[in-house]
């Protein structure tokens, strides 16, 4: 993996409607994930955080029943827009959030550098949602669905190109709540994925193994977006979709690790960490640790 990174926080809660998502990049800072890096890689270069738009009570974007649409839509540009200036230097982006709706932007800066970028989604969810599909309306539900191509055009033809990503090239770990329109989507798409079932069948080892395989193959780069309601809420209680049942703090690590000796990762997000939902920010301490063994930290 490479040396040189670029943190890039992105305080964003109006993806969704539980307030405190938008402090995640400080619970991680706070947290010692800066301190994490750069014992581990030789050039982080921090670049704070990129500026939020409030909460548009009035809804400006009209015809539209997704939340905060406007808002949503001018960060992931900005966010995109720095994400492909890292890039284009040759820098490794890791994207700190916020809600999951941030990957939009993500997505939307990386998927122009990669003809087949590979996407790992270890989530509780699909985020698979359109607005047709959505129960809540909430657009952190959306992003990899939006990243296909499918929802909002705003959205889908965010940073001027559709679609960022393709079906066959995403993997998602972790899933157990899945509403029924995104069930459909990932059987019309044939979208590879290892719900708790599998990992529960398999065990984390050969979920991570046909995983990394599958995307060696086929890929060019490969992001990791890793929201931590992937864990199970008794080890990563602050965040504001919780569902029982979910990935171990040690099958985390595990798959990290897997991921930090595979050598396939292009760029990383770590996402929906709520402090105030929190135990004493014991969830971003979750996260700096899957951040170490994910930059290749080593035990002994
Ligand atoms: N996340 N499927 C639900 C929805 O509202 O669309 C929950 C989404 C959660 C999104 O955790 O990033
Ligand atoms: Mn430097
Ligand atoms: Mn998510
Ligand atoms: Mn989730």
């Amino acid at each position: 993996m490479q040396d040189n990174m670029s943190i890039i926080g992105v305080p964003m809660d109006l993806g969704q409607s539980r307030r405190g998502v938008d402090m995640g990049p400080s619970a991680l800072r706070y947290a010692g994930a800066i301190e994490k890096l750069q014992e581990l890689k030789n050039d982080i270069h921090d670049l704070g955080d990129i500026a939020i738009a409030r909460p548009d009570t009035a809804n400006a974007v009209e015809a539209s029943n997704l939340k905060n649409l406007k808002q949503v839509m001018e960060a992931s540009e900005e966010l995109a827009s720095i994400v492909d200036q890292e890039i284009k230097k040759n820098r490794f982006p890791v994207i700190f959030g916020g809600d999951h709706s941030i990957s939009i932007g993500s997505l939307a800066g990386i998927g122009r550098h990669y003809e087949n970028l590979g996407v790992i989604w270890y989530d509780a969810h699909g985020d698979l949602n359109s607005s047709e599909t959505s129960p809540s309306g909430n657009i952190h539900g959306m992003p990899l669905a939006v990243s296909l191509g499918i929802g909002h055009e705003k959205l889908t033809n965010l940073a001027g190109y559709a679609p960022k990503i393709k079906p066959e090239n995403i993997v998602i770990i972790g899933a157990r709540s899945l509403d029924p329109g995104e069930k459909e989507l990932i059987r019309e798409k044939g979208i590879k994925v290892y719900s708790m079932h599998e990992i529960d069948r398999l065990g984390m080892p050969n979920v991570m193994k046909e995983s990394i395989d599958y995307l060696k193959g086929r890929t060019d780069g490969v992001h990791l977006s890793l929201d931590l309601d992937g864990l199970d809420p008794s080890e990563a209680p602050g965040v504001g979709t919780p569902v029982i049942g979910g990935v171990t703090y040690r099958e985390s690590h595990l798959a990290m690790e897997m991921l930090a000796e595979a050598e396939i990762l292009t760029s990383a997000e770590f996402v929906e960490v709520n402090p105030i939902l929190d135990d004493k920010n014991k969830t971003a301490a979750v996260a700096v640790g899957l951040m170490g063994s994910l930059f290749g930290e080593k035990l002994k």
